[in-house]
């Protein structure tokens, strides 16, 4: 008889990306220590002052471009070269660093650093340079409309329709490095289990979520995430 893979969906947060030196946002020296979510991360802000938020995400681009993905992004890599099932990867990061692992199947809930969004067409612009409120957008022509393609408090998320079917025909659920507090991100866990999933955290420590996990992996992802893809990778070859 033919044997079934469960298909496998991967929630990553930014504790995935710490290790590639990249500041989480709630850790002690988490990047919302340094300024006010409400200055840079809504949508408010943005209307408020763009100019200061087109600045900060500028600067937070040229910080992206120069990092590297770490272990725990290559495991993901590794597991969706080997394992014979689908795996898919749902990321809260606005980095790129699944991609330059090489991964596939990336859905960026909160967006891409790398691209901006005109609020006038939807035209998405792709550009690892500088977004102002003077880019035209190349599509509509229009001047002062490009907004970075970033979730914001209080704007829908990205890809939803798409991620809903990921969560509800999953076997197996794996989160790493996230606190767990973002909604609706943070209830993906439970759609998961709900719909039958075997749910697993990796994270430095356990969340608010962790009733919801049936097993927790607790310490770096770049050291317990290859470790469990090896692992896992073993157990289904032999069987
Ligand atoms: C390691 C590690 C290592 C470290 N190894 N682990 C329901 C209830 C309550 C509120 C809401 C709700 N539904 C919606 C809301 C409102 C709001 C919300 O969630 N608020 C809460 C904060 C209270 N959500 C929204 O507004 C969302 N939109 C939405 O729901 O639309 C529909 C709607 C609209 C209007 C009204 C109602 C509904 C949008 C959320 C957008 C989030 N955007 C951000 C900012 C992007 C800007 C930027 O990048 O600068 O995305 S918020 C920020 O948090 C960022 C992240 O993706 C997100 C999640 O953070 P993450 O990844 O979990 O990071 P940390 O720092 O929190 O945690 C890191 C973890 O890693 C820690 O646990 C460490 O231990 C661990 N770690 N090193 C393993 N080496």
């Amino acid at each position: 008889m033919e044997r079934i893979y469960p298909d496998i969906a991967i929630l990553t947060g930014a504790g995935i990306s710490a290790e590639s030196g990249l500041a989480t946002f709630r850790g002690s020296d988490g990047l919302w220590n340094n300024c006010r979510v409400e200055d840079v991360a809504t949508i408010e802000a943005f209307h408020r002052n763009p100019e200061f938020v087109h600045d900060f995400y500028n600067e937070m681009k040229s910080e992206l471009i120069k990092a590297t993905p770490n272990p725990a992004h290559l495991a993901i890599t590794r597991l969706q070269k080997e394992y014979p099932g689908q795996v898919n990867i749902i990321t809260q990061n606005v980095d790129t660093l699944h991609e330059k692992a090489g991964s596939q199947n990336i859905y960026h809930i909160h967006g891409q650093i790398n691209q901006a969004v005109c609020l006038n067409c939807g035209h998405i612009l792709e550009s690892w340079g500088d977004v102002t409120t003077e880019t035209v957008c190349p599509h509509c022509e229009t001047p002062g409309m490009m907004k970075p393609n970033i979730v914001f408090f209080g704007e829908n998320l990205l890809y939803m329709d798409k991620v809903d079917r990921l969560l509800k025909n999953c076997g197996i659920f794996i989160s790493v490095g996230t606190s767990g507090v973002v909604w609706p991100a943070a209830g993906f866990v439970q759609i998961a289990r709900l719909n039958g999933a075997e749910t697993f955290e990796f994270n430095l420590e356990q969340t608010s979520n962790n009733f919801y996990f049936d097993r927790h992996i607790t310490g770096p992802a770049g050291t317990t995430l290859p470790r469990f893809v090896e692992e896992f990778l073993n157990k289904q070859k032999n069987g």
